[in-house]
């Protein structure tokens, strides 16, 4: 057996070393999905290729997508890779829609998982030492867990705090004066407001770093975020069926994106329109991977169905960046005829100084034509004729940017529901005349 590198030395290899090691961990885990898994071994004959085929990275091409679709069919265990006594442990992610989707890890995936978690939070500026105060869920959704093994492994004081509770969080914030938070960066702004609530001002606190993932979010609320809390916000992204949070990590000295772990995660963009072929960097579609180290739960071109482009690496050179998410092909609204992505109205609607962060999109279909209704609260403070140009402003750049006519309703400050994590920001009242 040829012995294995580090996670901290291949952090560093360079491009070349870097495919050198993808060709040869994804060799390995093709054959192994295959012989293990019944799925892949049904896919991979349907579709007449043999593990043996992939000769070089673009061979990979050749292989089939697995979709959340598929993780569902095989609910529970079906999809895992080892004897069920060999998993050491489960999460699920919630899904909005039916059955939940069950993912596992053995001994070697939580040790990676933990190390890339570490990584990505070092890269977000993190040290052995600082107190990292964890306000993602436990439980079953991998942020809380996911956060706390890294944090642990970085050598950092966890305090499990989990989501909810936001005045005990404030509290304890104040109490326990860590220098990083990790939490959705909604929930962060709630936590924001909830400071300013007790007459605390937020930019006094002892945090320094807040590492943010798990929904999208735009530069204009790294912006907001940062200003009001005085802190750098960086991003941090993954999801369940790949690993959970630290698929990729951004770097707080470039803030330009997440670097994927590339070392451990095969990337690739697929078309979105015909949803076959993979797209050259650069392009924007759908994101997939397949995992190069996982044993428990390999995934062979998991489509994920976010939405982005791959750039050349930064602060790592052998690792591709990904660009910050705009969207999901689940959340996009096609409002007659034109795509819409919730993050799109964030991005305007925050470059107006009197309106908050804080809003909800209407789909209704009030006379046969579907249409779009932004609720948003204006910033305290503002006088009623700044909360009337701005709300216009808001429908006019609304229609020249995004190219569609919406209507613009101010809701009254602190009345539209808050974030205790991933915020919901589309309600479809179409069907509910
Ligand atoms: O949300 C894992 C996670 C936890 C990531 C904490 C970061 C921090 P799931 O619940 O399976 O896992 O949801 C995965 O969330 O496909 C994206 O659509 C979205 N997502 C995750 N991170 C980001 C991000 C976790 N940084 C789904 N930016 C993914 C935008 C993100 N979207």
């Amino acid at each position: 057996m040829m012995s294995e590198p580090l996670n901290s030395e291949t952090e560093f290899f360079d491009r070349e070393a870097i495919e050198e090691l993808q060709l040869r961990r994804l060799q390995r885990t093709v054959s192994y999905a295959y012989d293990r898994v019944p799925l892949y071994q049904r896919k991979f004959d349907e579709a007449g290729v043999r593990p043996e085929d992939l000769r070089s990275l673009a061979d990979l091409a050749k292989f089939p997508f697995t979709t959340k679709e598929d993780l569902r069919a095989e609910y529970p265990f079906g999809m895992f890779a080892v004897p069920q006594a060999e998993v050491s442990r489960i999460h699920a992610s919630s899904g909005t829609t039916g059955q939940p989707t069950v993912v596992g890890y053995t001994r070697n995936d939580l040790r990676n998982w933990a190390d890339l978690v570490a990584r990505s939070m070092r890269a977000s500026g993190a040290r052995p030492g600082h107190k990292v105060h964890i306000a993602y869920g436990y439980g079953l959704f991998t942020g809380g867990l996911g956060a706390h093994y890294g944090a642990e492994s970085l050598g950092c004081t966890v305090i499990p705090m989990s989501g909810g509770q936001t005045e005990k969080q404030v509290q304890l914030i104040q109490d326990f004066e860590p220098e990083v938070i990790m939490c959705t960066p909604t929930y962060l702004l709630t936590i924001m407001d909830a400071f300013t609530q007790r007459g605390v001002d937020p930019r006094s606190t002892s945090l320094k770093y807040a590492i943010c993932g798990a929904e999208p979010w735009t530069e204009e609320m790294r912006h907001e975020l940062e200003t009001g809390l005085d802190l750098k916000a960086c991003d941090i992204y993954g999801l369940s069926e790949v690993m959970g949070p630290g698929v990729a990590g951004e770097f707080v000295e470039t803030q330009d994106g997440s670097h994927l772990w590339e070392d451990h995660f095969r990337p690739e963009i697929l078309d979105p329109f015909n949803l076959e072929t993979a797209l050259p960097d650069g392009e924007t579609g759908e994101l997939v991977f397949t995992t190069l180290t996982k044993e428990a739960l390999p995934v062979i071109r998991y489509r994920t169905k976010d939405l982005t482009r791959l750039l050349p690496g930064t602060a790592r050179p052998g690792m591709r960046r990904m660009e910050r998410i705009g969207g999901r092909t689940d959340d996009m609204i096609i409002l007659r005829g034109v795509n819409l992505f919730p993050s799109q109205i964030e991005e305007i609607a925050l470059r107006i100084p009197a309106l908050s962060p804080h809003f909800q999109l209407e789909i209704s279909r009030p006379d046969r034509m579907d249409e779009l209704t932004v609720r948003i609260e204006p910033r305290e403070g503002t006088s009623s004729a700044e909360r009337d140009a701005a709300a216009i402003r808001l429908r006019q750049e609304i229609k020249v940017q995004i190219g569609s006519s919406a209507l613009v309703a101010l809701a009254e400050p602190g009345s539209l529901a808050r974030s205790n994590g991933k915020l919901r920001r589309v309600y479809d009242v179409r069907n509910k005349a």
